[in-house]
């Protein structure tokens, strides 16, 4: 496994790779190399625009292809340009990212473009009925693509529970159940939701949601799917215990039972990846804060092969 940062000149974070046209691209957030007072909202996470990466082998050299959408050119975006995602479906490339609007409430867009190193062209709305943050697609086998997303915290997943954003609404405590991912199919045209939002229920080893104070296995924010031997692997942050766990189902709507860690915590607070196959071997991006020497909004991307056991485990990564 490598412990250095793929990418050195900038500080990026959030990784979201795939594989398009025989190359790895990695979406990542762009960390800003400025002064900023952490607080628990991340205000000191204030991105502007995106930068997508590329590898023509696992490990190997690093192409930048530059900015590929800048906060500037979405309308309705005004900050915090968070953990974003990409999909292809029938040759075009889809963009997708979290940003506050005018009224600091996040929402989620599209951007769309014919190459996968962008760039990319902001839809002019957010998507219909989206909120908070850290968008992942998944496309399935059969070309039905699926949008999850969610964080708790400066995500604001827990400001929106009656339908409508709620500033005070508190958090669920002890043994309530925690909050969940939200998820929905989406549309062909990849730029809404096809369906009305469902819960990406996580199941812990007594077979019942997980509860809020189970913080080693509830959902905290940036979550992602993929798909192995057939079976969905929903995984995500714990974001206070800094974990990426995971759990799986047969179905990509879960519930999902609670299988282990594939991360244990990286230095820096937040932790974040996602999990893609490359020419059959499975890869691991994440972050972490070692290059700034721990400042946890200067985050570096980095990458690590993974491995599944028979029974379908991953063993954990200890970074
Ligand atoms: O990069 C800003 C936020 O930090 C992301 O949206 C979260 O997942 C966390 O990594």
């Amino acid at each position: 496994m490598s412990t250095k940062p793929i990418i050195t000149h900038l500080f990026t974070a959030d990784p979201s790779a795939h594989v398009f046209d025989d190359r790895i691209y990695v979406y990542p957030s762009h960390d800003r190399d400025i002064d900023a007072q952490a607080t628990d909202e991340g205000d000191e996470y204030q991105m502007v625009d995106y930068h997508v990466f590329s590898m023509e082998e696992a490990f190997g050299p690093v192409t930048d292809h530059g900015c590929v959408l800048h906060v500037k050119d979405v309308p309705w975006a005004a900050a915090k340009m968070w953990a974003p995602d990409a999909a292809k479906k029938n040759g075009k490339y889809y963009f997708y990212f979290p940003a506050k609007d005018k009224d600091e409430i996040f929402r989620i867009g599209v951007a769309t473009g014919d190459s996968p190193a962008g760039p990319f062209s902001p839809q002019p709305r957010p998507m219909k009925g989206s909120y908070s943050i850290d968008p992942a697609v998944f496309v399935d086998d059969d070309g039905q693509a699926y949008i999850y997303f969610g964080g708790i915290w400066g995500g604001q997943l827990q400001n929106w529970v009656n339908g409508s954003f709620d500033p005070d609404a508190p958090l669920p405590e002890g043994s309530q159940p925690a909050l969940s991912c939200k998820m929905a199919k989406l549309t062909d045209d990849m730029l809404e939701f096809g369906e009305e939002l469902k819960d990406a229920v996580i199941l812990g080893p007594d077979g019942k949601p997980v509860s809020a104070q189970d913080e080693e296995r509830r959902f905290f924010e940036g979550p992602w799917m993929h798909k192995y031997n057939g079976l969905y692997y929903f995984s995500y942050s714990t974001g206070t215990t800094h974990l990426i766990a995971y759990a799986t189902s047969e179905s990509p709507y879960g519930p999902f039972t609670h299988r282990g860690t594939i991360l244990t915590p990286p230095q820096g607070w937040t932790t974040h990846h996602s999990i893609v196959e490359y020419k059959g071997r499975w890869y691991l991006f994440y972050h972490d804060a070692s290059m700034s020497g721990g400042i946890n909004h200067k985050r570096s991307v980095k990458m690590a092969e993974i491995t599944y056991n028979a029974d379908g485990t991953i063993n954990t990564i200890d970074p």
